[in-house]
């Protein structure tokens, strides 16, 4: 991933107001949930929901990225239609895979309850792969915790699509999900520094005339004394 090549997505202080315009309309932050009626940003929350459809390897905006790198433990919940008896979690993991370790599911009462844990097992340093935990536990399975140690797998650890298999065999893809964090917002927190940074500009050319003014007062004053001096001095 090159930070610089996802910078220029985003766009530079020019198309500042472009970026505006979707984020007024229902913008998504991180943690927030998403379902599929959120529309879909580049490696946003909402890529983790449906079938996988990032074929390749690689850093793909198709697939859920986190905000940084390596800053931080990740997590991501995804939620499926039906609760069913669930036998496997298949973690579609589509760059710098390897970083799970740790699952959970949420029981009906929403006690998070720890499915497994343990060492990823696509290795890292893999292009891609398909992470397969056996989920074992005694209630039906509807959401989904999945933790990410990011730092211990530089790079973003991005994954595609989660999908849960029930003890017959029916695989289901999510339908909702919820982040620690998301490469997508990135895009606010680039409308937000620019907006404080406009507005200190506004705020530094309102002090300015305010003390352009002052001089002008000062200015007239000396006139005002110099033309007093002048009567004065005709006067005599
Ligand atoms: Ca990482």
């Amino acid at each position: 991933m090159s930070g610089l090549l996802r910078m220029g997505g985003v766009g530079g202080r020019l198309l500042m107001g472009l970026v505006l315009l979707p984020l007024s309309s229902g913008a998504v932050t991180a943690g927030e949930r998403v379902t599929v009626d959120t529309p879909k940003r580049a490696w946003g929350t909402e890529q983790l929901l449906g079938e996988p459809d990032t074929m390749v390897a690689g850093d793909i905006q198709t697939a859920w990225a986190s905000l940084t790198p390596d800053e931080k433990r990740e997590w991501i919940i995804v939620g499926y239609e039906n609760a069913v008896a669930a036998r496997t979690l298949s973690i579609h993991e589509t760059y710098n895979p390897g970083a799970v370790d740790r699952v959970t599911a949420f029981d009906s009462e929403g006690n998070e309850v720890v499915a497994w844990e343990g060492e990823d097992p696509t290795p890292k340093g893999s292009g891609k792969g398909i992470s397969v935990i056996p989920i074992r536990l005694d209630f039906p399975v509807q959401r989904v915790k999945i933790y990410i140690n990011s730092p211990a797998v530089s790079g973003w650890n991005e994954i595609d699509a989660v999908g849960l298999t029930s003890a017959e065999g029916e695989t289901q893809w999510a339908v909702e999900a919820e982040a620690s964090t998301t490469y997508a917002a990135q895009s606010v927190a680039v409308v937000e520094a620019s907006d404080s940074v406009m507005m200190q500009r506004i705020e530094a050319l309102d002090a300015e005339v305010k003390s352009l003014r002052a001089e002008v007062e000062r200015l007239k004053a000396i006139e005002a004394e110099l033309k007093e001096i002048k009567k004065l001095l005709q006067d005599r």
